[in-house]
């Protein structure tokens, strides 16, 4: 499989933090259907020598400590040598070179996963949480082959630029646009957007789903999760809608015939149809097996 081809088929719609600290949470952990568990090491005291039981759904992070802290590296050379790690989310990235020490470490610790052309290294994945890395966006992207995403940390932005969140979100659009952006121009596979705080009833449910619909109409295609009542709710929302698959199919069967009639712009619908949109339905049906709904079926039915 080709690093683009292998890239894309990184799927990061829920990343679930489990606080590696509480025993509880870790075996609960076990039953989750998250695409991404990451265990958080961050901040806490918890072993860094706890053997992680993975889901075998999921992939398995490990969040470590901030490369600024004397932490980071025992967290590495500690969690390196599990072949049960996919990923390593790297906290507080203010710099390239935040990146390049944990690649440095990963090929240091475990030098068969991050040998020219291993199969399985260990990913990283960024925590873009103040003004600086925002502001290094295009260096951060190019420090490490390893980087795999970026995650946008509001809580910790909104602390280094003395801002309240609100929930509109406007004070982030800034951030989150270029995050995405960022990710997209580096091809990374994952732009992951911030926490929903609430989690609980009715109201936290409307409010994560906010989220969601907006996150997606910014291009992130992930977000965090902090409790497992969010999760099925972000996989459900980071993969295509019903309505959605269904107008991509209608497109890639119309383009076929469109093509063998030697059309590049054409109507559906009442709508103008060219080269774009054909590629949007085509990334909204890969996409969708990636989720693994079922586009042959659709198909069928068409
Ligand atoms: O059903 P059980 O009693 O067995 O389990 C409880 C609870 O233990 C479990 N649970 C979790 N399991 C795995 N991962 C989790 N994150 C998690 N959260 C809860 O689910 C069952 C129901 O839990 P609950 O509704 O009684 O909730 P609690 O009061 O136990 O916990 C609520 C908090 C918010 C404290 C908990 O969910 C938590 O600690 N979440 C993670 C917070 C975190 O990691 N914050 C930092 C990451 S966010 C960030 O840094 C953004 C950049």
């Amino acid at each position: 499989m080709s690093s683009a081809a292998k890239a894309a088929s990184i799927i990061r719609r829920s990343l679930l933090y489990v606080p590696a600290s509480s025993q509880k949470m870790l075996s609960k952990s076990l039953g989750l259907k998250s695409d991404n568990i990451t265990y958080d090491l961050e901040d806490s005291d918890a072993p860094r020598r706890a053997t992680l039981a993975p889901p075998s759904v999921a992939e398995v992070a490990v969040r470590i400590n901030a490369v600024s802290t004397p932490l980071a590296l025992a967290d590495l050379t500690a969690l390196a040598p599990l072949s049960q790690v996919d990923a390593v989310v790297v906290p507080k990235v203010d710099s390239p070179a935040d990146l390049t020490f944990v690649t440095d470490v990963l090929r240091h610790v475990a030098p068969e996963r991050h040998a020219s052309g291993s199969e399985n290294p260990i990913k990283i994945i960024a925590l873009i949480e103040s003004a600086k890395a925002v502001m290094d966006l295009s260096s951060i992207c190019k420090a490490s082959p390893f980087l795999s995403g970026l995650i946008f940390a509001a809580e910790d932005f909104a602390l280094d630029l003395s801002i309240t969140r609100t929930p509109s979100l406007t004070e982030f659009l800034y951030a989150r646009s270029a995050i995405v952006t960022a990710a997209r121009a580096a091809c990374l596979p994952s732009a992951i957007d911030l926490v929903c705080t609430s989690y609980q009833g009715e109201a936290g449910l409307q409010r994560l789903q906010d989220e969601c619909r907006g996150g997606r109409s910014m291009g992130f295609n992930g977000k965090q999760c902090i409790h497992p009542a969010q999760v099925d709710t972000v996989q459900r929302m980071f993969a295509p809608a019903a309505d959605e698959l269904e107008w991509a199919v209608r497109i890639l069967i119309a383009d076929e015939k469109a093509v063998s009639l030697g059309r590049g712009a054409w109507t559906l619908d009442g709508k103008m149809i060219d080269a774009p949109v054909v590629g949007k339905a085509k990334a909204l049906a890969r996409r969708a097996e990636q989720c693994d709904m079922n586009v042959e079926s659709l198909r069928a039915k068409w």
